[in-house]
């Protein structure tokens, strides 16, 4: 889900003395270090992460960085570069699921966590700033989770392994934020490396880091946030996941994963009406085609993931239904315009798409996409890091 400390496009890009001085301005004193975590764009493999799938995420070199120093009053003291409102001041004490009003419920849901889960961590505070758009469906919210429970985790002497640091994450939102997301966001935050895609199977949390470099290819990627956020996107969620839990349930399964790609018809057949048969055709095709684009990168033949990327929003907008106008334009006038691929990235109903363009095309490409969408807003990435400590 989108949400964090604002973006404003330049922030996060000043150099780490200004931010420890301006910690130092609004705190008193110096922080102990400085963090960052990314957010990200999922290359492919969207709603499957809570149906035991697979995924394909990389990080974004957009991040959010958190200046910290511990505390050992009680106290967590949280302020962001980029919102209004100053300072915000909990008790650590007080921290309960559904209290927290704003952006600080993210740090907050972190600690609450951490100390639900038996860490000693006795209050913190926070200076961030972030580039990572917000709202945009690029993982800001996971991006503010992550490096916080990075740093506060490595300030506490606990070495947590990414993975369950991520999960601890996915928890807080779950449970103290109480929006119902899968793991997909939080991992690639925690876990992308730069210049790959993580292949996550969200059963059994396996790995795999892709090299995933379009540049060398002559490819280029373009990011496009069409700056729009449906009113329904937080319920619309919550109901698509339970639609996927009571699909499986029908079809006597843990999970749809548990659909084989080859064993399709027969559990579209089984199931007792339209909507679930959807759903389930959206879950179980997406992770073939992550299998697909996989295979694809592995062979050296990236160009080729293309029409699977765009086969993949002709499943998201036609079975699982969480496209929008905007996005379809965008991918509409990407692929009229000569794109290899496009796609909406993310959980939907606004957001973002990704489109693939030869990189002598991208200007081109962009200029059509920003003549048709003009307050969209398009920048051209690669993979950059995962979460790590800047100081
Ligand atoms: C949102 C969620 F947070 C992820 O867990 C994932 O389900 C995604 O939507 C859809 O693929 O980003």
């Amino acid at each position: 889900t989108d949400a964090g400390t604002g973006a404003r496009t330049d922030a996060g890009a000043g150099s780490e003395a200004a931010f420890e001085i301006a910690f130092k301005n609004i705190y008193g004193r110096a922080p102990e270090g400085i963090w960052a975590a990314p957010g990200r764009v999922n290359l492919i493999g969207e709603h499957t992460d809570y149906n035991d799938g697979y995924v394909m995420p990389f990080a974004l070199p957009h991040r959010t960085r958190a200046a910290v120093a511990r505390r050992d009053d009680g106290l967590l003291r949280v302020h962001s570069a980029d919102m209004d409102g100053g300072v915000v001041e909990l008790r650590i004490d007080d921290l309960a699921p559904g209290t927290t009003r704003g952006w600080a419920v993210y740090p907050a849901a972190v600690l609450w966590t951490l100390r639900q889960a038996g860490h000693d961590i006795a209050g913190a505070d926070i200076h961030y700033d972030s580039n990572v758009p917000v709202g945009g469906g690029l993982s800001s919210s996971a991006a503010l989770q992550v490096v916080t429970a990075l740093a506060l985790t490595e300030l506490h002497g606990l070495d947590l392994p990414r993975q369950e640091l991520a999960l601890l994450c996915q928890s807080s939102e779950n449970t103290y934020v109480g929006a119902p997301v899968g793991v997909m966001d939080q991992t690639a935050s925690a876990c992308c490396t730069e210049g790959h895609a993580l292949h996550l199977d969200v059963r059994g949390l396996g790995q795999r880091q892709v090299p995933f470099d379009l540049a060398a290819q002559g490819l280029q990627l373009l990011v496009v946030d069409t700056r729009v956020k449906h009113a329904h996107a937080d319920g619309a969620y919550g109901e698509l996941r339970a639609g996927c839990e009571a699909a499986a349930a029908a079809l006597g399964l843990p999970a749809l994963r548990d659909v084989d790609f080859d064993g399709l018809d027969a559990a579209l057949a089984a199931l007792p009406d339209e909507r679930l048969r959807r759903l389930t055709r959206h879950v179980v095709t997406e992770n073939r085609r992550v299998e697909e684009v996989i295979a694809l990168l592995d062979a050296g033949r990236t160009r080729e993931i293309g029409p699977v990327l765009t086969a993949g929003h002709a499943s998201l907008r036609d079975d699982f239904r969480v496209s929008c106008a905007e996005l379809d334009l965008v991918v509409d006038t990407a692929l009229a315009a000569g794109a290899l691929g496009a796609r909406m990235t993310g959980g939907g109903f606004g957001g973002s798409a990704i489109v693939l363009v030869d990189a002598g095309e991208a200007e081109r490409i962009s200029a059509e996409i920003l003549r048709a969408l003009p307050t969209a807003r398009l920048f051209p990435t690669t993979a950059g890091p995962g979460a790590h400590r800047l100081v």
